[in-house]
């Protein structure tokens, strides 16, 4: 029998935040942040994680016509600062909270890069702060954009925009993982690796016992398998996705309630499918509430490397939801079911980069 792992635990938080509604300020919504760091404090949390565009309003299901009505919910962004929002008046005293409380955080924000061309590019983008590397480690640009760039026409019936494909370009950073320092007891370091390293991905005796290893998703992103693998390819042990779920929709079928509970099991379903296939833990964490007369749901939830939800929330506002991880569970499923250098046949995936859209199989004839 294989001995049991070394436990690497590890105490994390999904921060949920209840609605940011329009009128709400900016130093509203960064006390509600910077108090969801103080509780978790108290807990022992190590690494919090706050959804998706936490610091506004979520804009894109809003029509903006104004250029500076847009802008205003931008963070710039540079080669030469690219964590730009982090030196804003609502980013800096995050990172001071995060140094003052030894806690790394993932924050979802929109971003406003503009590269050495000088041609502005609007991201819907969250990043990872870590407290012992005293900077920002990754940066994540949502890749999956939900709805459409022209408003849907409701012929005159009340219909709920999502216009992401409007405001946002899809992300250009692929999937990249990354490893989170300072966090677990006794991290190995890549000094102490094997000498003949991890060749033609066979593992090494050194794999799964350095910093923990971490992906980022955005909201949409937790639907599509293809964005969970790339992570799961690099061995990532906690995948963090923020989102803004609309609860239901006037122009969808169904009474709220009915669409609420699809919308419900629909998102539980993607992350405790996301984190069973990949063996990995998840921090899931929303905005949630009726926000500016809509409905999202809640339930941000950490997911175990089984697929079993470990925490969840029980409200539609802020709330702080805490677990205790152990990064070793991730082992089981990484080295049998999941175990991707054993059973992967990439041999027989070439659809999956080949293909966009559906082709349907030819038509069977009458004969
Ligand atoms: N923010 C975001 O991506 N929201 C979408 C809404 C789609 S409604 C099913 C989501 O996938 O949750």
């Amino acid at each position: 029998m294989a001995p049991k792992p070394t436990p690497r635990p590890l105490t994390v938080a999904a921060a949920q935040l209840g609605p940011n509604n329009k009128d709400m300020s900016r130093d509203e919504i960064l006390a509600r942040l910077l108090k969801h760091m103080d509780d978790a404090a108290l807990r022992g949390v190590r690494l919090i994680a706050f959804p998706e565009l936490a610091l506004t309003t979520f804009f894109p299901v809003m029509l903006l016509t104004a250029a500076a009505e847009v802008s205003a919910y931008f963070e710039p962004a540079s080669p030469s600062r690219p964590y730009g929002v982090l030196e804003t008046p609502h980013g800096k005293p995050l990172v001071e909270k995060a140094h003052a409380l030894g806690m790394d955080f993932y924050l979802g924000y929109a971003e406003r890069w503009t590269g050495e061309d000088g041609v502005p590019i609007d991201y819907n983008a969250t990043l990872y702060y870590s407290v012992a590397a005293g900077r920002a480690i990754a940066k994540y640009r949502k890749v999956h954009l939900p709805g459409t760039k022209e408003p849907i026409d409701g012929g005159g019936t009340k219909v709920y925009q999502q216009l992401e494909k409007r405001y946002f370009h899809p992300g250009d950073l692929g999937f990249q993982a990354f490893r989170a320092p300072g966090l677990v007891e006794g991290a190995v370091k890549a000094e102490d690796a094997d000498a003949e390293g991890a060749e033609g991905g066979k593992m090494n005796s050194t794999d799964r016992k350095g910093d923990p290893i971490i992906g980022m998703l955005i909201c949409n992103d937790r639907r599509w398998p293809e964005a969970w693998r790339p992570y799961g390819l690099q061995g990532a042990e906690l995948v963090i996705e923020g989102y803004n779920t609309t609860a239901w929709a006037p122009q969808y079928d169904g009474s709220p309630e009915e669409q609420t509970a699809t919308a419900e099991f629909h998102h539980r379903l993607s992350c405790q499918a996301g984190s069973y296939h990949n063996a990995c833990w998840s921090i899931n964490v929303g905005k949630c509430g009726e926000e500016n007369g809509q409905w999202m749901i809640g339930g941000s939830m950490i997911v175990d490397p089984n697929g079993r939800v470990v925490a969840e929330s029980e409200t539609l506002g802020d709330e702080l939801v805490v677990a205790g991880i152990d990064l070793a569970l991730c082992r089981k499923g990484k080295d049998r079911v999941f175990n991707f250098e054993r059973h992967r046949r990439v041999d027989q995936y070439g659809i999956l980069l080949e293909q966009v859209g559906v082709k349907e199989v030819p038509l069977l004839s009458r004969s």
